[in-house]
């Protein structure tokens, strides 16, 4: 690593000097961010040595067991946040309605949401784990207290969003709107030092990201347009099947090296597994500035708006013809199946 390169803050701050009215809340909010996700990954990274393993004995509004390093997540990036002074609203996977902060002047700007700890069932087994989250400019009148509808807008009216990867190393990988930087934590610097100055993602891969355990519930046309990569498809080999089972680890792959990375909805659960507000449009987000696509499997995820805080969403993100040639696929095979149902 260049011991010259560039901090998180100093790249932030690099772009606010294209903003002239910017007030530095947004510089102090990624500050506040960052802060919490290293607080995070020392935690993680002694998870064992802690008391941090295990469950807090409660289950979260989706009704999954809690870990007690979701808590931890949770709680560290609700105290740093509150106190950056930049936020009005805070949502979060672990709490069942969003904190609505009382604003000062113009002050709290930015909504946030965010899945403190994603993938957190794997700690106890050292699989990564992970970080994500989604940043609005605020739609209630600055100065009031925040609102939900704060976070109930459209997905392309993100203004940043992204993920703290805790794994063999801790990376936070994010996008303002303009492209995906990668920074990866130097320990012993205690700063994130930009590593990945321009994320693209290939638009072909090699490698399918998905629990075939669910086949059996998929519908005919998520059948079909899985096997299409599962098979040789002219010079074009099968695809590898790579799924760790979190999300953050399965997408940073996808986004560095291209492919697939699919949370299909299944007889059991039609909209799937995945938050829209906190996992899919986020990831979505930095899909797209990488010049990958993110779909639902009809409409671009971007172009969805939250009506709930906790709403779940099938997810297809990937490389540009990747997704392009899946949901040709999907949709082709949609066809088949109702003119032979009739
Ligand atoms: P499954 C972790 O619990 C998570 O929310 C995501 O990180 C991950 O992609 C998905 O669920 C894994 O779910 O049903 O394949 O175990």
């Amino acid at each position: 690593m260049d011991p010259r390169s560039m901090t998180l803050t100093e790249a932030i701050h690099l772009g606010q000097q294209q903003h002239p009215d910017a007030s530095g809340e947004f510089t102090m909010l990624i500050e506040s961010l960052g802060l919490a996700c290293k607080i995070i990954s020392r935690e993680v990274n002694r998870a064992g040595l802690g008391k941090m393993m295990g469950l807090a004995g409660r289950k979260n509004i989706q009704g999954e067991d809690v870990a007690q390093l979701d808590e931890f997540a949770n709680e560290t990036l609700v105290s740093t946040l509150t106190r950056c002074g930049s936020v009005s609203t805070i949502a979060s996977e672990e709490l069942a309605v969003p904190i609505r902060l009382p604003s000062v002047d113009s002050e709290g700007k930015y909504a946030i949401a965010f899945d403190p700890l994603d993938g957190s069932s794997n700690i106890d087994v050292g699989v990564t784990v992970g970080t994500i989250f989604s940043i609005y400019r605020r739609k209630s009148a600055d100065g009031t207290i925040g609102d939900v509808a704060d976070l109930l807008q459209p997905g392309r009216a993100l203004l940043a969003a992204g993920y703290a990867l805790y794994g063999s190393s801790t990376i936070l990988v994010m996008s303002v709107g303009r492209g995906v930087q990668g920074f990866t934590l130097d320990p012993g610097l205690g700063e994130f030092l930009l590593s990945h100055q321009k994320i693209t993602v290939p638009p072909r891969g090699k490698i399918l990201s998905v629990n075939t355990g669910n086949r059996t519930r998929w519908s005919t046309a998520t059948r079909r347009a899985v096997e299409r990569f599962e098979s040789p498809r002219g010079a074009t080999a099968p695809y590898s099947m790579r799924y760790v089972g979190s999300m953050v680890a399965d997408v940073h792959r996808t986004l560095l090296k291209g492919g697939l990375f699919l949370y299909p909805g299944d007889e059991k659960a039609p909209r799937g597994k995945l938050r829209l507000l906190y996992e899919a449009l986020p990831m979505a987000f930095l899909f797209d500035q990488a010049g990958g696509l993110g779909s639902d499997g009809e409409r671009s995820l971007l172009d969805l708006v939250p009506e709930d805080l906790h709403q779940r969403v099938p997810v297809i993100l990937g490389g540009r013809s990747d997704v392009e040639d899946f949901l040709s696929a999907y949709h082709n095979a949609s066809k088949d199946s109702s003119s032979t149902s009739g």
